[in-house]
């Protein structure tokens, strides 16, 4: 009887509330999601509701009102599950679930042991909207009648999910610009597009570098390793073990371009630091040299310092391929006795950050919990450099040498915000007030790599290391060209935009006596096979598309993840060739030799990580298991 008295759809509207309602009291009460603005609330609150739509919506297609209820039961207890697993899971790994992870068993070894003791009978809670569904169905007797739906009311019911899918990401394409696009950390992801869409959309990344990687039989291998060693540089002997046995410190400086070395803003000197290690006598400091980033900006950088492969053209192989085996240079270290980490005060699924350090062979990451941040001590991102590096040297002071400590500053990144304690110099006066904080926050972090050098000194880990830094990509972006060329008063073209990509590299040997400035055109790809040959190890096997810098073989050719290029002579941007000297537009046929080496090197990089063609080489051997790939896909 009382059946009748419930309007149609109640089951589904319920089903739909409840869970709606239940995962934005989980996301609040289960992550630990740092909510900024009123905007980040109203995202948080309408993101998992264009999903709960469209998988209860699916039931309207059913005709016979017991398998819709019973369809509804089953998905709610399914998207339950789904949350409390990935709940569990963060009480562990401060972390959402991606899918590689289920498939790291090692993860689970932690896991397993303490699982039992970190489930509460209180986690029920995860399970609300199942119970309130059952009762509905059961006590309160709401049920479905037979009701045929109209097409036009799914349709309306389908347009409205997708429109609130689409209001979904317009507010977080304006929160988080590029949020999918570079997709740079898990907990964004799901503050911005919910935990059920984050699943769907980490299942389509990784599926779609599984189908790479299946299609892959190492037959691939044959012809890029053909090209790996016909274009490989035999270490300078004067050069090669110089720094052996030495601690090596390797600095990513975050988003510095090379234009403000030696230079000056309004009279006032922006890298004071930097500019006396350009004349030192310990220090090799490289004018010409380029980023080779992607989407990926720093996560690529790092990518390509661990690996002297190129980055992807498309999003950031931090988060898409995690799951590869690579031969980096901190595995390389690892074998010579190396203590290897990174230290970043960011929270580690960051870039991907921790998945990726242990597909790199990276013992130890130091991210955020790893540092103290007191009252005063973060800005912008997050920890000031200074007290960064002060920390971070502690830290090595406990760490059993030698180590290879790869420290990543933080401070000196977009948007360039400032304590006015740490503006040591007026800001700039052009229309860009990006450029404009840009000039104070980089002369902050020339001080900070001041401190640093003093901190090391101090703690008696200076004489023993070699530390080597370089700038992770440009901070000042094209939509500041006329700002900037007010600055270097000369316009912007696209010559000048490619050379802007220049980013200070510094290696700094103390007492070595032999610094210099070296202006062969060089980048970032060659940074591993450089400090390797520098630390007495060899690279003659390794499969690297980048060369020592000090060795008279390497050719001064560096590529752009945009396919864009730079020789001593010539420069390659936006489909024109240039004469490097002059930035005079010249003939594209003098270009076009190189545009074919260039679209050849990017692909072998790109075939290797996308078929994970590592897998089928043996680096100890330098032998191609192909024999072996064959066995596994016939
Ligand atoms: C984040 C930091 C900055 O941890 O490395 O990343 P970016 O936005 O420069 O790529
Ligand atoms: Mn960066």
């Amino acid at each position: 009887m009382r059946k009748k008295s419930w309007p149609t759809h109640s089951i589904l509207v319920l089903a739909i509330v409840a869970t709606w309602i239940k995962t934005y009291i989980v996301y609040h009460t289960s992550f630990d999601m740092k909510i900024e603005n009123i905007m980040q609330q109203v995202i948080l609150f309408i993101n998992p509701l264009s999903f709960i739509l469209f998988i209860y919506g699916i039931s309207l297609f059913f005709k016979n009102p017991k398998v819709k209820n019973r369809y509804i039961v089953i998905v709610s207890f399914i998207l339950s599950a789904v949350l409390y697993a990935n709940a569990v899971f963060y009480r562990f790994f401060t972390d959402f679930i991606t899918l590689p992870v289920l498939f790291q068993t090692s993860n689970f070894g932690d896991l397993g042991t303490s699982a039992a003791e970190s489930i509460y009978w209180s986690d029920i809670f995860y399970f609300t909207d199942v119970a309130i569904i059952i009762i509905a169905l059961k006590w309160l007797k709401i049920g479905e009648t037979t009701s045929v739906i109209k097409p036009a009311v799914r349709r309306a019911y389908f347009v409205l999910t997708a429109a609130i899918l689409f209001l979904n990401l317009g507010l977080s394409e304006i929160e988080r610009p590029q949020l999918l696009t570079r997709s740079f950390d898990r907990e964004m992801l799901v503050k911005n597009i919910g935990s059920y869409n984050y699943h769907l959309y980490d299942l389509y990344i990784q599926s779609k570098s599984h189908a790479q990687r299946a299609l892959a039989d190492g037959s691939e291998l044959v012809e890029v390793n053909n090209y790996v060693r016909s274009n490989q540089a035999e270490p300078n002997e004067e050069m090669f073990g110089v720094a052996k046995g030495r601690n090596l410190i390797v600095i990513s400086m975050e988003s510095l371009q090379n234009f403000v070395i030696n230079n000056d803003m309004n009279g006032h000197e922006v890298t004071p630091f930097l500019n006396s290690l350009t004349q030192d006598k310990d220090t090799y400091y490289f004018s010409n040299f380029y980023h080779q980033t992607g989407l990926g900006k720093t996560s690529d950088s790092e990518f390509l310092v661990e690996n002297s492969l190129y980055p992807l053209g498309g999003g950031a192989v931090f988060f898409t391929h995690s799951g590869n085996k690579f031969h980096s240079m901190s595995e390389s270290l690892n074998e010579q006795g190396y203590f290897t980490n990174v230290m970043h005060p960011n929270n580690k699924s960051f870039w991907n950050r921790d998945m990726m350090y242990q597909a790199l062979s990276i013992q130890k990451y130091y991210d955020v919990n790893s540092y103290v941040v007191n009252e005063g001590d973060a800005v912008n991102w997050g920890m000031k450099d200074i007290p960064f590096f002060e920390q971070s040297v502690s830290l090595m002071k406990e760490m059993p040498q030698p180590f290879y400590s790869r420290l990543i500053t933080l401070t000196n990144h977009y948007p360039f915000d400032l304590d006015e304690e740490d503006q040591l110099i007026p800001p700039y006066d052009s229309n860009s007030r990006t450029l404009n904080k840009y000039f104070q926050s980089v002369r902050y972090m020339d001080e900070a790599l001041k401190t640093l050098f003093d901190d090391l000194k101090e703690q008696g880990l200076y004489d023993n290391s070699i530390i080597v830094m370089y700038g992770d990509h440009y901070g000042i972006s094209e939509n500041h060209n006329k700002a900037m060329s007010q600055y270097l008063g000369k316009e912007i073209t696209p010559y000048e935009s490619a050379k802007l990509q220049r980013v200070p590299f510094f290696i700094h040997i103390p007492n070595s006596g032999k610094g210099e400035e070296i202006t062969e055109t060089a980048g970032q790809i060659d940074i591993r096979p450089t400090i390797l040959h520098l630390l007495g190890v060899e690279t003659a096997k390794d499969m690297q598309l980048g060369a020592d810098v000090f060795s008279n073989e390497h050719e001064e050719f560096v590529i752009f993840r945009n396919g864009g290029f730079v020789t001593d002579k010539l420069v390659f941007a936006n489909n024109a060739c240039y004469d490097n000297a002059t930035g005079e537009e010249i003939d594209i046929e003098s270009c076009q030799p190189y545009i074919d080496r260039t679209t050849q090197e990017l692909g072998y990089s790109d075939q290797i990580i996308n078929g994970d063609l590592l897998r089928f080489y043996d680096l100890k051997t330098g032998n191609l298991l192909i024999d072996q790939a064959e066995k596994k896909n016939p």
